[in-house]
């Protein structure tokens, strides 16, 4: 039975344009599938839309439209985005759907049946902004002297009659969990930090609201909709049938073979390591296996924001560099899980000094002289040196490394074990000198191509879950057939015969900002 992993995105607000924190995330989530799926998985990757709730009314509002009409609109903003980035999600979810309200109606249901809700009173400190309820203790004063949330979004006060989820009594049941689940969250950091603040005590969690319309009923008692956090966060089990025991709810969520995984930012951590688990313990559904937080981005050191107006915008970063530049960019540039600043100027020295001069002009300068100099025939190898043997040996090491890395979401402890590999193929060229050995040693020369272009083929396959349309490029130029690129394809069982001809060589990885070098050897 294959093993299935199913990766989630955050679903995103509708309220306004996408931009790179957005991309980041699909991004993130679209190597984990294509890994996954490169490494004999069942993947199912979902993203989508978050569109009911105070923040998308209000935002319709002033832009004189219904909410429907905005969410129609800018649903279709991040569908395109997912496809610009290359994305490879099964499903595209949208909180509006018959489907989701279905599944939403469900879980209440099932929560009202095991006594968790109950209908009362409600006042707090809430912000539209975040959607989120907020502790007096919780507040901070902004440079302004307002008290704000600690995000720095406006609060008001809310009272109201609504339906409310006992989650104080889940505080001991949750310590529990995280303690008997210790890799539920990741990095570890973001478990500590959610570990003492439910230690710290949890209060009771109003579930709906009366005071606007533009949610999903309450059964029985449709004056009321549901908070806008409970319908967001079930989107990952509509998904997959829920209620419905299908197919893919137990291939993907319950199973004993399934790994589910909800990929988020640091900012929302609180709904899906606390409120998430809560629900989903209460009305006897299984939890996932794994939420990973991962940091944030700021541009000049501030934050992205409309009223700043310095929100990037991913699609003018891709025509302008490129797709696979953009992806390499993002998951390198900053340890994942770490916050990192916004830099087109580091883009242009990353897509220069790793992709085009380090791996673009190693597949290139021998890959040219194999076209020019022996007919575009990929030369058999005689025997090993131990420089050959290193070489080999590090490439087979990779997989396992890389394995590794990704179990922790580690993105760059990936493409840094990967590079190093590129390292040292560069230093094994110099050393080795191929191009010299023409009229000396053809025989040794033979080999050292025949071995830089094992080590090219192990690298292209896998970097394809981050430049899929490189890696694609660069496994042609090796005539590696399209059902031989999975990692199963990593032993030396299968590596590339002597005698096959190759297509003529064509650069994987121009230069930014230069004129084109385009040197052979
Ligand atoms: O929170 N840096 O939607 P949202 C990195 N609808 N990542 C960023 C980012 C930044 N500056 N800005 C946004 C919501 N993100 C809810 C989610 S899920 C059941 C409901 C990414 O449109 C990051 O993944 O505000 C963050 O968690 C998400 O976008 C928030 O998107």
């Amino acid at each position: 039975m294959s093993r299935a992993f199913y990766i989630t995105t955050p679903i995103y607000y509708v309220n306004d344009k996408p931009h790179i924190g957005h991309a980041y995330t699909t991004i993130a989530c679209d190597v984990l599938a294509r890994f996954k799926r490169l490494d004999g998985f069942k993947v199912r990757f979902l993203t989508g839309t978050d569109e009911h709730g105070q923040k998308v009314a209000k935002a319709a509002a002033e832009k004189g439209m219904t909410p429907q009409a905005l969410c129609d609109q800018n649903s279709q903003n991040f569908r395109d985005l997912a496809k610009t980035l290359g994305a490879s999600n099964d499903d595209f979810i949208r909180t509006t759907e018959p489907r989701h309200v279905r599944a939403c109606q469900a879980l209440w249901e099932k929560l009202t049946a095991a006594g968790q809700i109950t209908l009362g009173k409600y006042e707090g400190w809430y912000a539209v902004r975040d959607e989120a309820f907020y502790d007096e203790g919780e507040l901070v004063t902004n440079a302004a002297g307002e008290k704000v949330a600690p995000s720095g979004a406006p609060v008001e006060w809310m009272v109201e009659e609504n339906y409310s989820f006992p989650l104080s009594q889940w505080q001991d049941k949750l310590l529990a969990f995280y303690d008997a689940n210790p890799d539920f969250i990741g990095p570890k950091s973001r478990f500590n930090e959610v570990y003492s603040f439910v230690k710290g005590g949890l209060q009771d969690l109003s579930i709906s609201r009366t005071a606007f319309s533009w949610g999903i009923p309450v059964p029985n008692d449709p004056k009321h909709v549901m908070y806008v956090w409970i319908d967001a966060l079930t989107n990952y089990i509509t998904a997959l049938g829920y209620p419905d025991d299908t197919a893919d709810f137990q291939a993907f969520w319950s199973g004993p073979d399934s790994f589910a995984m909800h990929m988020v930012g640091k900012d929302i951590i609180r709904f899906h390591c606390v409120y998430w688990p809560a629900f989903l313990m209460a009305a006897n559904v299984p939890v996932p296996k794994r939420v990973f937080a991962h940091g944030w981005w700021t541009v000049e050191g501030q934050k992205m924001s409309k009223s700043l107006g310095n929100a990037i915008d991913p699609n003018a970063m891709v025509a302008k560099y490129g797709l696979d530049q953009i992806r390499y960019f993002l998951l390198r540039e900053v340890p994942f899980g770490n916050d990192g600043d916004f830099s087109e100027a580091a883009i242009a020295g990353r897509i220069n000094g790793e992709l085009a001069n380090a791996l673009g002009n190693l597949a290139q300068r021998f890959l040219s002289f194999i076209a020019k100099n022996l007919g575009g025939v990929l030369p058999a190898p005689g025997d090993f040196t131990p420089d050959d043997r290193a070489l080999l040996t590090a490439c087979d090491g990779l997989l396992a490394q890389c394995r590794d890395a990704m179990e922790r979401q580690a993105f760059h402890d990936m493409i840094e074990a990967v590079w190093g590999v590129v390292r040292d193929a560069n230093i094994y060229v110099d050393k080795q000198a191929p191009w010299s050995l023409r009229k000396t040693d053809p025989a040794r020369m033979n080999t050292v191509l025949w071995v830089l272009a094992e080590t090219v083929r192990h690298i292209a396959i896998l970097i394809q879950p981050f430049m899929p349309t490189s890696a694609a490029k660069m496994l042609d130029q090796l005539a590696v057939a399209p059902e031989a690129r999975t990692f199963a394809h990593l032993t030396p069982a299968h590596a590339l015969k002597g005698g096959i001809g190759l297509p003529t060589p064509e650069g994987v990885f121009p230069r930014y900002g230069e004129p084109k070098a385009g040197k052979g050897p």
